[in-house]
């Protein structure tokens, strides 16, 4: 896949009938050591990072940007193999709704509860369920240290109604058990480098990290740009992306976060998951 950024017509109609697409080794383990060494050293990502408590009292961190920027985060984002894959699942154009990088701690980092991402974008004024995320294993993500977990097929319920609690939304526990009941719960073990593509709608979780190894990811979320939010907040209407070459990441190395302007402050409104921050 790293040299062949085209997706087939099997993995299209994979994404569109479970919800979810996985493509191992999406980022060579040469693209993979860098981007996890830049999650380790990028000092603008730490000075942004929020940390985001689950009901135990654990919690994870998290720093969420809308824009892409010249940086090694940039190539990722706007990289053919990434969005020609959305725009073949999403079924044309699409812009960068905004990344977020995520970071478990060993043996304390904590979960994530079941809910949709629609769930939240829904109320960022998105008309229409048209965006998906690539989430992309910078370490080993398994059972062990919370990997992600997706209800396969729950998509195609549409939004479910989403409550907050500890600074998450979580999605209605009667439906989310019904269809757990019904469909398979897929655990996505990932290695460095390999991707999870998935629908706005499907449902997620991850456990914590009980582990004594970290597990660190970068999800980049995408919207349709046929389905322009009609609000501009938390995250930018349409705004047209430039696609960069596979070779970018590489090419551009270690080159570390260049701007602050378009993270999350945390003297800013929207500064947890669990509001309007997602
Ligand atoms: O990476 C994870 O464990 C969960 C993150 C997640 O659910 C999300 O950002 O939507």
């Amino acid at each position: 896949m790293a040299n062949n950024h085209q997706l087939s017509a099997k993995q299209v109609r994979s994404f569109l009938d479970d919800g979810y697409l996985i493509v191992p080794n999406l980022f060579d383990q040469q693209e993979a050591n860098l981007l996890l060494a830049a999650a380790q050293a990028d000092p603008m990502m730490k000075d942004h990072t929020l940390d985001v408590d689950d009901r135990s009292g654990r919690n994870s961190q998290i720093t969420v940007w809308n824009h892409p920027r010249n940086d090694i985060w940039g190539m990722v984002s706007c990289s053919h193999r990434v969005v020609d894959a959305m725009e073949a699942m999403l079924g044309g154009e699409v812009y960068h709704y905004h990344s977020k990088l995520l970071h478990k701690k060993p043996e304390v980092g904590g979960a994530w509860e079941w809910h949709q991402d629609y769930g939240y974008w829904y109320k960022n004024g998105c008309l229409y369920p048209y965006l998906a995320s690539c989430w992309i294993a910078l370490n080993r993500a398994d059972k062990g240290n919370g990997c992600m977990q997706v209800i396969k097929g729950s998509h195609h319920a549409g939004r479910i109604e989403h409550h907050v609690d500890s600074g998450q939304n979580y999605a209605d526990p009667e439906r989310v058990e019904q269809l757990a009941n019904r469909l398979e719960i897929v655990y996505c073990e990932l290695d460095p480098g390999s991707a999870l593509f998935f629908h706005c709608n499907v449902l997620h979780r991850s456990d914590a990290n009980t582990s004594n190894r970290t597990r660190w990811n970068l999800i980049c979320c995408y919207n349709a740009a046929r389905n322009n939010p009609y609000k501009a907040f938390p995250h930018p209407q349409y705004t047209p992306l430039e696609k960069v070459a596979d070779t970018a990441i590489k090419e551009m190395g270690l080159k570390l976060s260049v701007s602050s302007d378009s993270f999350y402050k945390p003297d800013q409104e929207v500064i947890t998951r669990g509001h309007t921050a997602k």
